[in-house]
């Protein structure tokens, strides 16, 4: 009894679980494994014979659609992802593997083997189609990163000087060409070294005048770049000859005037130095600047570093002082250039050059307003403002 009672359940366990294979099969779906597995570990249980029919027929169902899934893959990526679904861990197959050892001694070389076959199956189908696709994308990439070294370069805009640094060029090439050295130093600076050096002692009306831009704990931007001067006559013993050039800044803001401005001073000590020298210096870098036919006047004027103070005319560049209704000097005929001058012998002093045994003659001048007159640009601020279509034109 109650052996016809088992052999009744184990026929219709296995029916049911053949019946469900073959649903799977025509829907293509995958036969859960795992059912089969608690069967077949009951029916060995209970001593019964187990039916692996249906599991040799699915393990060989597993690699035929494995085989047809990796002939379809696109990508390595996709492949790897298959592989893990067909050969990994928590595959169907590794679930076939495993129930094998739980099966009765005569029925495991059958299952065994046909898991075998299906792995080795699989195997097979991914290394094929793994070096198919290899070759593929390897051959894609090279394709899509293939350089055409024959096709022409992409232009690289070209950019082209400041008006000002054009102006700034000239004056340097000049000097360098005369034998004299580029100084340059901080924008911010001590007051010492901006003011009280120069002969502005604190408390000084001339010190009110320059617009100066204080900072916190006796720091200046400075105001003119006369400290770059003191600076090097602190660090070396005379003969100087130095011209420097940067940035200044003054608070003032209108069409000729921008907070910050552009400077060129020079500075010449040695022995025997005189005013003779001064003018025949600048009027040389007036020529080689506004052009050849140009001449040159000094006027009196005052500096609080310089004595005696001059300031420097070039003749008209447009029209030498001919047309009464000239544009650029505004039929003055002369055109402000620069300030100039004999160095104090306080100035000298305080860097600790002996003004008995060397003399020496220094200058200013603004290269942006040398570059308005020049070019005939009437708004300084266009300089400053970053628009290409006016810095192009240069
Ligand atoms: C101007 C013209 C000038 C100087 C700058 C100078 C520098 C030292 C000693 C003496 Cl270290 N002088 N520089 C001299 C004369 C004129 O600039 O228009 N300045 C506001």
């Amino acid at each position: 009894m109650a052996r016809l009672a088992r052999e009744a359940a184990r026929l219709a366990n296995t029916s049911k679980f053949a019946e469900q294979v073959r649903q799977a099969a025509e829907a293509g779906r995958h036969v859960d494994v795992s059912k089969f597995a608690e069967q077949a570990r009951q029916a060995a249980e209970a001593g019964r014979h187990v039916d692996q029919t249906q599991v040799v027929a699915e393990a060989s169902r597993l690699a035929e659609q494995a085989q047809t899934a990796v002939k379809a893959a696109n990508s390595l990526a996709e492949l790897e992802r298959l592989r893990v679904e067909y050969l990994g861990r928590s595959s169907q197959l590794t679930e076939l593997r495993r129930l094998v050892r739980e099966l009765p001694v005569e029925a495991r070389p059958q299952v065994g083997g046909a898991a075998n076959k299906a792995a080795q199956n699989m195997e097979g189908a991914f290394e094929t189609r793994w070096a198919e696709l290899t070759v593929a994308e390897r051959e894609e990439r090279l394709r899509s990163e293939a350089v055409d070294v024959t096709l022409p370069g992409v232009p690289y805009p070209k950019g082209s000087l400041h008006p000002s640094m054009r102006v700034v060029d000239e004056v340097v090439d000049f000097f360098v060409g005369l034998g004299y050295r580029v100084a340059e130093g901080p924008e911010v600076e001590t007051d010492y070294l901006n003011f009280t050096a120069l002969n502005i002692p604190p408390g000084h009306p001339a010190r009110t005048m320059q617009d100066t831009f204080f900072l916190d704990e006796g720091l200046v931007l400075r105001t003119q770049t006369s400290p770059i001067q003191i600076r090097t006559m602190l660090s070396q013993e005379p003969p100087v000859y130095i011209v420097s050039p940067g940035k200044t800044y003054r608070r003032d803001s209108d069409p000729t005037h921008t907070p910050m401005f552009h400077q060129i001073e020079g500075l010449a000590v040695d022995r025997g130095i005189t005013l003779a020298h001064l003018k025949g210096t600048l009027a040389a870098m007036a020529r080689h600047v506004f052009g050849e036919d140009v001449k040159v006047r000094l006027r009196p004027s005052y500096f609080q570093f310089t004595e005696p103070s001059v300031e420097l005319d070039v003749s008209c560049f447009v029209c030498g002082g001919a047309d009464p209704k000239c544009k650029v000097c505004k039929g003055a005929g002369w055109l402000e250039m620069l300030g100039a001058g004999m160095v104090d012998p306080t100035v000298l002093s305080e860097v600790g050059y002996d003004p008995e045994e060397f003399t020496g003659f220094a200058f200013g001048m603004g290269p942006d307003r040398m570059a308005m007159v020049k070019y005939g640009i009437s708004d300084l601020r266009l300089f400053f403002e970053g628009d290409l279509r006016f810095l192009r034109q240069f």
